[in-house]
């Protein structure tokens, strides 16, 4: 991975020699650029900033100097644009999370693009959104007086998460907000210290005891500092629909070549479509439709999606993961993506293989029949059903 950084306080990101990301250039893993902005400036004073347009306090970033950067950096002598991410650092945009480091880890280049003062010009974004993906980042709802250190610990997090750079993949697994819960707390010797002792099950050598205790202190702990992450589905097991957002496309992408490697071989046809996307195709799509998920400790499980055409709400992309299925959660999608149809809609219409046997009888049973069959390698089959409203 490539990493960029414009910013006016190039030692601000010295940390990134250091440490984790250090050890990461070392073994060619990354390879990081920290550039300072100066230095596509032209005037003597070399002048990155100015006041507002309609007025207020501070300064605002000029465009030109960001614009010269990208030039070099993202136009044709540069690479370009594709597989590049630019990271605005800014306390107004999204919130930085697990889920979103996950995406990050998994683009070609990010060029960070440090914010300071009152914030950069916005046609600095509007125009590197022509050339790349841009997203507008904020690391927690309180405001420093620049990016950078937004843009380390940006770094860290996705960092840590790329392919060969953690020793032990199941320490990635086993930790905060990777399964939607706070960790438990972690004792190692002495048994006992300064008069507290470990917690008795941790030295009892049931494992299944000492699962529970564990899953019960994180359950514990994330009601206690962190009651918004507390999902009744993290603690009762139960699935809980959600509305799909951006980070989700990676999960979604390994899901549905999981679901569609089965329907190809049921159907002798491997030219079906969603095994033939790729993750920019899947992130584009969530625009396109309204796709719902379902997770079970943190893992993305299940998806549907909906959308209207004319007064049809098309059905699709129905999937469970394969050790989930047999426990309704197909159902489930199936009931929810009929319910949030808009009012619009007279009837629901979806596709499947004709050879998907698994598939035809669960839709039957919903109360969908098969309008025809189209002339493919695997139909597909076209069913539907006529919205009735009380
Ligand atoms: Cl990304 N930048 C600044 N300046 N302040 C912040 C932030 C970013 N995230 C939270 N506060």
């Amino acid at each position: 991975m490539r990493l960029d950084y414009l910013t006016i306080f190039p030692d601000y990101l010295a940390p990134l020699q250091l440490s984790l990301p250090g050890k990461a250039v070392a073994s060619g893993l990354l390879d990081v650029h920290v550039h300072d902005l100066r230095r596509w400036t032209h005037d003597r004073h070399r002048t990155v900033d100015d006041t507002p347009y309609g007025g207020g306090a501070g300064m605002v970033l000029k465009p030109e100097p960001f614009g010269e950067a990208f030039d070099e950096l993202l136009g044709e002598a540069g690479g370009g644009g594709e597989g590049v991410t630019v990271v605005v650092t800014t306390p107004s945009g999204e919130p930085f999370t697990q889920p979103l480091a996950r995406e990050l880890a998994t683009r070609e280049r990010l060029v960070f693009a440090c914010g300071r003062y009152e914030g950069i010009d916005q046609r600095v974004l509007d125009h590197a959104r022509t050339i790349a993906e841009v997203r507008e980042i904020s690391i927690g709802d309180y405001v420093l007086n620049g990016g950078e250190v937004a843009a380390l610990a940006i770094t860290e997090a996705v960092v840590r998460l790329l392919p060969g750079f953690m020793g032990n993949a199941a320490s990635l697994v086993e930790e905060s907000h990777e399964g939607g819960l706070l960790e438990h707390p972690v004792y190692t010797k002495p048994a006992s210290w300064r008069g507290h002792a470990v917690p008795p099950v941790l030295l009892s050598g049931d494992h299944g005891a000492i699962a529970r205790w564990r899953h019960d202190q994180a359950v514990r702990r994330t009601a206690e500092r962190r009651p918004d992450l507390l999902h009744a589905s993290a603690v009762t097991g139960e699935w809980v629909v959600e509305r799909a957002v951006r980070a989700d496309a990676a999960e979604i992408l390994t899901l549905q070549l999981a679901c569609w490697v089965r329907e190809a071989v049921a159907n002798d046809d491997l030219s079906i479509p969603p095994l033939h996307e790729d993750l920019a195709t899947v992130a584009e799509s969530l625009a396109e439709w309204d796709t719902y998920v379902v997770r079970v400790a943190g893992r993305l499980v299940g998806s549907v999606r909906g959308r209207l055409d004319g007064d049809v709400w098309d059905i699709g992309r129905l999937m469970v993961a394969p050790d989930q299925r047999g426990r309704g959660l197909g159902r489930l999608l199936l009931e929810h993506a009929q319910a949030v149809a808009p009012a619009g809609a007279a009837s629901y219409r979806l596709f499947t293989g004709k050879g998907s046997a698994d598939n035809l009888r669960m839709y039957k049973k919903a109360g969908f029949g098969v309008r025809e069959v189209l002339d493919g390698p695997s139909g597909p089959a076209v069913l539907t059903k006529r919205i009735t409203r009380r």
